[in-house]
């Protein structure tokens, strides 16, 4: 009898993707001695496809599959370092056997093989929708010329949509914990919407987002046809050939299950990555079995990499712009500072405050015991426990700590979260007898799921297979207890600015030092 028993989701990260030993039918694949271009494995739709038996190709050369002319054209690119970019392939069209029907012909070197993959071309592209280059350029200057975020994912859902011809296309988000998020979306009218949809991080498993940092792209094109087998010599080997990089790859079956329950047939991911991380994906979803064309993929490849370019543009130009309000707040509080006999008062009172430089609610200084706030803040005793807990807490050699929920780390905080669910803390001295602290509230409020993300991995324990989730209900959490995150900078600054004060700090010790003498 066979049950669902929750599992350890870590299962997951386990399944080896990027060497399936299968590939997706519509294409047939070779992997090939880069040197000797004898052929070690090759998909078992080889004879449908290009019309030679596996058992007549198996350990012979490439030239029992391709015709001389393109043999010499690929060892001359293997030779000359032509293929050493796995995203860079080696590609041109072939006519291959009795009928001479056209192959779109792909070629990559990875982890020292020669993967070839031979996709049949559609007589009539036109069929299926094809994007011209026009459309491409068009997409991308709409995508460049969006002026927030939410603009720049819209109209790529929309663009990549009308050229792909998927029902519904998602612009999908990372967070820091990677869960996702469907920030823009474009779809036709009776199809479900996603959009503003959260998905928990075990959806998409950490060895799948590192395969997809590398490789630009996944175009399932029928989600229920049967994977063309790869075959070895040695028979064992078929395991082993890396497809990484192969856009035939099969994927992975659990995937498949999952989009089977989510109501997808064809599907598409394009990988959006910014300055070499995951920033997220485009997805795209078809009811019934979807074909793009080679031409196609590639055309959304370079509108999604507009896209990356564009969200890349955006938060920089916000962090700049960000960044040089704060210099203009710190360079007014190091003057201040510089003519002031009372450090403590002189960053707390007036304007702008210490509050201002990063974006805070409130902010204090704490100087051997005396405290001193601006702004929200949790009242003097507590910012005093908290002070002696960081002292205790903090690893001596670190200058700033950040949180967007202080309640994790310290015990004392539960009491000040409407001021304090947010702390980027700043030692002045290594000598810890002055602190800068900085405070956001919490922010309150609430998310959607698509299904319940708390809910465990299940796994058949007749089969011993994973069960993906059914349940794509919207599911609402309430948030509450985390503030607004400190950007990577924000922290850097706050470093900046105690180590500023240390100097201001240590002239003054040694005016009064002199003063004294
Ligand atoms: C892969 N999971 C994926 C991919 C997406 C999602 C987009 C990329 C593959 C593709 O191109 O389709 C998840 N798809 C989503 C989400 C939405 C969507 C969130 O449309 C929302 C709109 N998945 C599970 C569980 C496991 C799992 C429990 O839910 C683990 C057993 C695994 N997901 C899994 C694996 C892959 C994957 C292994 C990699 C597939 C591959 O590339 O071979």
């Amino acid at each position: 009898r066979s049950r669902a028993e929750p599992i350890d989701a870590s299962v997951c990260e386990r399944e080896p993707i990027h060497i399936p030993g299968s590939v997706q039918p519509h294409a047939a694949m070779l992997a090939v001695d880069p040197d000797t271009l004898s052929i070690c494995a090759c998909s078992d739709n080889l004879a449908d496809m290009a019309g030679v038996a596996p058992a007549d190709v198996l350990g012979r050369g490439l030239d029992a599959v391709l015709p001389d002319a393109v043999v010499v054209r690929l060892r001359h690119a293997v030779e000359v370092g032509g293929l050493t970019v796995p995203t860079r392939p080696w590609r041109e069209t072939v006519r291959l056997g009795p009928e001479e029907r056209c192959f779109a012909l792909t070629a990559h070197l990875n982890d020292g093989r020669l993967v070839v993959e031979l996709e049949m071309l559609p007589d009539r592209p036109e069929d299926f929708g094809a994007a011209t280059a026009a459309q491409a350029g068009d997409a991308v200057n709409r995508i460049r010329s969006a002026p927030t975020l939410a603009d720049a994912a819209a109209a790529c859902a929309d663009e990549i949509r009308a050229m792909t011809g998927f029902e519904r296309v998602l612009v999908y988000r990372f967070d820091a914990d990677w869960n996702g998020e469907a920030l823009g979306e474009s779809k036709v009218e009776d199809y479900p919407s996603l959009l503003g949809l959260r998905f928990p991080a075990s959806d998409i498993p950490a060895q799948a987002r590192a395969l997809y940092t590398k490789a630009p792209a996944r175009f399932v094109v029928d989600r229920d046809a049967v994977p063309a087998a790869v075959l070895a010599e040695p028979a064992a080997a078929n395991q082993t050939v890396d497809l990484t990089y192969a856009y035939s790859r099969a994927l992975s079956p659990i995937h498949l299950e999952y989009q089977r329950n989510l109501g997808v047939n064809g599907s598409m991911s394009i990988s959006v990555v910014a300055e070499g991380v995951l920033w997220g994906l485009i997805i795209g979803h078809h009811r019934r079995p979807h074909y793009v064309t080679p031409e196609t993929r590639a055309l959304a490849g370079l509108v999604t990499d507009a896209f990356a370019l564009r969200v890349h543009e955006l938060a920089s130009n916000q962090a700049w712009r960000e960044q040089q309000a704060a210099l203009t707040v710190q360079n007014a509080l190091l003057r201040r500072l510089a003519g002031a006999d009372d450090v403590v008062a002189a960053l707390t009172e007036g304007a702008p405050t210490m509050a201002d430089l990063l974006n805070a609610t409130g902010a204090a200084v704490w100087s051997e015991g005396r405290v001193a706030t601006a702004g929200a803040t949790p009242p003097e005793h507590a910012v005093g426990e908290l002070a002696a807990w960081l002292a205790a807490n903090m690893p001596a050699e670190r200058r700033a700590f950040a949180t967007a929920d202080l309640s994790e780390h310290w015990a004392g905080a539960a009491a000040h979260a409407d001021t304090a669910a947010g702390l980027l803390a700043a030692w002045v001295d290594p000598e810890r007898r002055h602190l800068l602290l900085w405070f956001r509230p919490e922010v309150a409020g609430t998310v959607a799921w698509g299904g319940d993300p708390n809910a465990k991995v299940l796994a058949d324990t007749a089969t011993r297979t994973v069960l993906p989730r059914r349940s794509f209900e919207r599911w609402v959490e309430e948030r509450r207890g985390e503030a607004e995150p400190w950007a990577a900078w924000q922290v850097d600054a706050a470093a900046g600015f105690a180590a500023a004060v240390e100097g201001v700090v240590l002239r003054q010790g040694r005016k009064i030092a002199e003063l004294s003498a």
